[in-house]
């Protein structure tokens, strides 16, 4: 349908005058709001202003200048609609069909030091919205609607559907741009929300500042929805996948699918606790992960060494596990991994050979993820009416806070063993029970409610994977409130230990320790995951 009148009423002019003169050059008649109308006047356009066309002045300080059945009727009336098209000239009223808006910056103005509560209500557009929500709405059908634009970067899509062979904005992009105008002005309304909410009146109920880092009164995120899901943890639940805007290199969400089926909730969720535990390792390692935790955690001399390491430590969970990589991949890696079931690879990226060897197993999903120091300003977690927020886990135990407890102290393999055996344990679910040894993990005890049964189920699964654990170490997420963990610990034949402490029976933790020959060392932090 051919575009004959355009209203023009932005508060950022980017581009306005360039489209402006476009438009003009097509033949359409432009209208426009008082600041919008004297800048196109200023660059020589012919340009009846909305108080002109209308016969109301703008009044109340510009508050009303567009809300007027002139401008909402020319908006709103069905183009197949003759009834709509009779009452138009009825009452004297012209056809928009295109609407050019953009709104008043209320996010950047109480983004502004010193910005006064006037300030910001001032700064709420309501004509803008208004209008935008009705040309929105009126974005019609195969045979014609009305076309929105909120953002420069589309002027010149309208004018390239203008000039070509339906001569004016198709179906396809007007539908895409009021689907863009709704999720715009719902962004907006929620800015305003959240400023209005932190103004609250009610009591603040601890108005300290949180001694553990920056933290926010109010949380706003910016996020983007980057797919739909084909479902949620179960397929009777919808789900979607949202990335944070910008994203930071280094967390998942800045991932590039590379081949492979679509992500499912859960491949994003596994994937997400394999990359993170992955990327917390300097020297070259591989995580495989099944639901969530770790069943399988090495270092390597290379990716393909790390790989196998891993994989020893629970081979029946690895099928069908979810794998990442803090280095590469190379083509001997991609072949030893493709001799197992896969669902996610992750990985900072791959040699063309490797690729070439992932291509013959066309489900499989590869992700290249950059490298980067990127980390979460928050971990939110939804409840029941509420939302629990935190500074993400990413507490580093400094080497001079690593205690040794007991008569005999680890040696320096074994100390290497224990700091990554507690790196491990804190991508475990808890209760976490983790044994160690050779820079790979032997038997991993995850999410259990009693200490004791993760410890015994983590020497169960390395019995069952042949491995021994012999000599081994041994890692818990948070300290043994009773003896009998670290008594099934060395039962299983662990030598060293290493746990936060800090129970009330830490004595006669130390003593069992000492009793039965083992090393032990308090880190003074605990890495509870639920
Ligand atoms: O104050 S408003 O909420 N009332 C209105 O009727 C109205 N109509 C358009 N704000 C209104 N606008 C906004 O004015 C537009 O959304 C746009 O951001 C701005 C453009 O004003 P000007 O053309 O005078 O610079």
């Amino acid at each position: 349908m051919k575009i004959q009148t355009a209203l023009l009423s932005v508060s950022d002019k980017t581009g306005i005058v360039e489209f402006a003169q476009a438009l003009a050059q097509r033949g359409v008649r432009l209208l426009s709001t008082g600041g919008t109308a004297k800048q196109l006047a200023a660059a020589g356009l012919t340009v009846t202003e909305v108080a002109a066309h209308t016969g109301s002045p703008e009044i109340l300080d510009g508050r009303v200048k567009t809300l007027h059945p002139k401008i909402h009727g020319g908006l709103l009336a069905r183009r197949d609609s003759t009834e709509h098209l009779d009452t138009l000239k009825e009452h004297g009223i012209d056809r928009i069909d295109l609407l050019v808006v953009n709104l008043y910056p209320f996010r950047e103005t109480i983004a502004k030091p010193g910005c006064t509560f006037a300030d910001a209500v001032e700064n709420i557009d309501i004509g803008g919205p208004a209008m935008l929500r009705a040309a929105a709405k009126n974005h019609g059908t195969q045979e014609g609607g009305v076309t929105v634009a909120i953002d420069p970067a589309d002027y010149p899509r309208i004018l390239a559907d203008m000039d070509g062979p339906q001569g004016g904005p198709s179906y396809a992009l007007r539908l895409e741009l009021a689907t863009k105008t709704y999720a715009h002005t719902a962004a907006y309304d929620g800015a305003i929300a959240a400023y209005l909410s932190s103004l609250s009146t009610a009591e603040p109920v601890q108005d300290q500042e949180p001694e553990r880092g920056p933290w926010p009164h109010n949380l706003t995120v910016q996020v983007k929805r980057q797919q739909i899901l084909r479902y949620g943890e179960n397929p009777h639940q919808s789900a979607a996948f949202y990335v944070d805007q910008p994203i930071k290199a280094g967390l998942l969400g800045s991932y590039t699918q590379l081949q492979g089926k679509e992500l499912s909730y859960n491949n994003i969720a596994d994937a997400d606790a394999a990359w993170e535990c992955v990327r917390s390792f300097q020297g070259s390692a591989c995580v495989i992960v099944k639901h969530a935790n770790p069943c399988g955690v090495a270092l390597g001399d290379n990716p393909l060494h790390a790989y196998q390491q891993a994989f020893k430590t629970d081979p029946t969970s690895a099928f069908g596990g979810i794998i990442a990589f803090n280095r590469p991949v190379d083509e001997a890696t991609a072949q030893a991994v493709s001799g197992q079931f896969v669902e996610v690879l992750l990985a900072p990226g791959y040699a063309p050979e490797a690729l070439a060897v992932f291509a013959a197993k066309k489900n499989v999903r590869v992700l290249e993820v950059p490298q980067g120091q990127g980390h979460n300003e928050f971990d939110i977690k939804r409840v029941g009416g509420g939302w629990l927020v935190q500074n993400p886990d990413d507490y580093q135990v400094p080497e001079d806070a690593f205690k040794v407890v007991t008569k005999l102290a680890p040696t320096e393999a074994q100390m290497l063993d224990l700091r990554f055996a507690w790196k491990v344990a804190k991508y475990v679910k808890s209760n976490a029970i983790v044994f160690v040894g050779g820079g790979m993990t032997l038997g991993v005890g995850a999410g259990q409610m009693s200490r004791i049964d993760s410890a015994r189920i983590a020497s169960i699964k390395a019995d069952n994977a042949g491995l021994s654990l012999n000599g081994s170490a041994v890692a818990s997420d948070a300290f043994f409130p009773f003896r009998d963990g670290l008594d099934v610990v060395a039962d299983a034949g662990a030598t060293c230990v290493i746990q936060p402490g800090g129970s009330i029976r830490d004595d006669e933790v130390i003593a069992a320790a000492n009793e039965r020959g083992i090393a032990m060392v308090f880190t003074g932090a605990r890495h509870f995951r639920h």
